[in-house]
Parts: C-alpha cells; sequence; structure tokens
C-alpha cells in the first residue's frame, strides 16, 4: 500500500485554468484599464509556462502595446497578478468551479484507509486556500498532512523541488508515494523527484505525452479510457486501483532490475 497520495492542483483537482485563472485574468486586465484578453487557445499555449506572473512577462514579450522598460513591466505584472488573484478566489468562493469527478471520492478512500493526503503545487498558496476551503472546508488543511505551494516552493514545475519537500516533510521516500497530475509539467516534476504519477488528462492537456506515468486516464470519475486497463467491476478510480497500478509499477521495476553479479 502507498502511504501518501501527493495532488496537483490546477486541472488535476478541478478545472480552475479554463474556469477560474483565465477569467480572473480576462477581468483584471479589463479592472487595469487594458485592452488585452487571452482566448482559450492562447491561455493554452500559454499554460507551457509555469506561474502565472511568469506568464504574463512571458505574453508582453509579444505585446507592442506592452511597457518597453523591464522594470515597468514587473510592476504591471505584479499589479495584475495581485488583481487576477484576488479576482480568482471570488470566482472560486461562488462554488462554481466544482471538484473533477472522482476527486472527492478518492479523497475520502484515502482518508478512510489511514494513506495520507498531500498538495503539490505551483499555484499560489491563496489559491490553494480558496479552492479547498469551498470543497472542504474550513478545516480542510487539517486533511492534509503537507501542502506545498508555489509560496514554499518557488522553483515552479517541471522543477522537482516541490515534490522533494513534500517528500522530505512526510519522511518518505519517492516510490513510497503517488502524485495525481495532468499537466506534462507535473509529470515531469514528479518523475524527476522519482514519485510514480498517475495522469488524469484535463481540458488543456487532452493528449500530451505522459511518458513513465503509472496510468494516463481521461478522469477518476470514469473507468473507459484507462491506460493501463481499470480492474473489472471497478465504478472509478479508487484507491485499490492506484495500489494496483502502484504494485505492478513496482513489480515490473523489479523485474528489469538484475542484481551485479547475476548478468
Ligand atoms: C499551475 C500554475 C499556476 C496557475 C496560476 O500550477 O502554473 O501558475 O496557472 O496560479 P499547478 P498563480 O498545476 O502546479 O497547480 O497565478 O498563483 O501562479
Amino acid at each position: 500500500m502507498i502511504d501518501s497520495l501527493l495532488w496537483d492542483v490546477d486541472g488535476t483537482l478541478a478545472e480552475t485554468e479554463r474556469d477560474g485563472h483565465l477569467q480572473a485574468f480576462n477581468q483584471a486586465f479589463a479592472a487595469l484599464g487594458l485592452p488585452w484578453r487571452w482566448s482559450d487557445a492562447r491561455y493554452g499555449e500559454l499554460l507551457s509556462v509555469a506561474g502565472g506572473r511568469e506568464r504574463l512577462l512571458h505574453d508582453m514579450q509579444s505585446r507592442p502595446d506592452a511597457p518597453p522598460d523591464p522594470r515597468e513591466r514587473e510592476a504591471v505584472a505584479t499589479r495584475l497578478h495581485r488583481c487576477k488573484n484576488e479576482i480568482y478566489a471570488g470566482i472560486v468562493a461562488t462554488g462554481k468551479v466544482p471538484l473533477r469527478a472522482g476527486v472527492r471520492e478518492l479523497l475520502e478512500d484515502c482518508t478512510r484507509a489511514g494513506v495520507r493526503l498531500g498538495i503539490v503545487t505551483t499555484t499560489s498558496r491563496p489559491n490553494v486556500d480558496a479552492l479547498l476551503e469551498v470543497h472542504l472546508g474550513k478545516g480542510w488543511r487539517s486533511q492534509f498532512a503537507v501542502v506545498v505551494s508555489a509560496d514554499e516552493a518557488p522553483s515552479k514545475k517541471p522543477d522537482p523541488q516541490a515534490y522533494r519537500m513534500a517528500l522530505e516533510a512526510l519522511r518518505l521516500q519517492p516510490h513510497q508515494a503517488a502524485a495525481m497530475e495532468d499537466a506534462p509539467a507535473g509529470v515531469a516534476a514528479a518523475r524527476a523527484a522519482g514519485v510514480p504519477v498517475i495522469v488524469t488528462r484535463s481540458h488543456y492537456f487532452p493528449a500530451s505525452p505522459a511518458e513513465g506515468a503509472l496510468a494516463v486516464g481521461p478522469s477518476l470519475g470514469q473507468t473507459a479510457g484507462w491506460s493501463p486497463a481499470v480492474r473489472a467491476g471497478a465504478r472509478r478510480i479508487d484507491l485499490g486501483q492506484i495500489a494496483l497500478w502502484h504494485a505492478l509499477a513496482a513489480s515490473s521495476a523489479a523485474q528489469r532490475y538484475h542484481p551485479p553479479g547475476l548478468q
């Protein structure tokens, strides 16, 4: 049995990028009197840049009407990002950005089974608080053994810093945990830290490569479309299924291992 399940936030727990951050960025542009707007397609491209503030700075590089002075750009990005996060908190507080199918059930499986829960994200801490407070209640933090956000781990995914910090806090070897991710940067971060990873595809990452993942599928709420296939009779991706995939990967890794002297 695995010790801990480590969750990414944006795109994995909820479709926060499409339904929260993108809406909030566009409202922040308007609130600051800027004519800039991001389409769904453009935002999908921009998600290759981790971090909302970094994303704004990256976008400004191709905007002729962005301030030419780098210090001024930094200041605009800081103001926009602060405004975006306030708007984001307001959007998620309405409850209109639901947890993705099967997420709540899998969290509950873990709590029942004594599998520890962790958050490992590149988003800012207030965004994590806003989302989890509305869905899991004011005491949500006590349900998680560790929370690592951009505030604690400034080197953003694909850097493995956030995963390494979580493992250290939990005093775990990487293979004792499993990560839940949706995006290539998250998969790369987990893998670079040695943590086996399960990929639930999301709106902006419907078909990205997920090499080396334990399993890849469309949603924790459904059993069709997963690779490797889900066991017969399962109705969703439950903790038993996660443990099966984890054990399968561990045994094939053991089969590939040839102790020195036996080769
Ligand atoms: C997602 C991110 C974040 C969010 C916006 O991180 O890259 O930048 O898009 O949040 P993850 P901020 O998938 O690891 O949760 O504006 O706070 O950066």
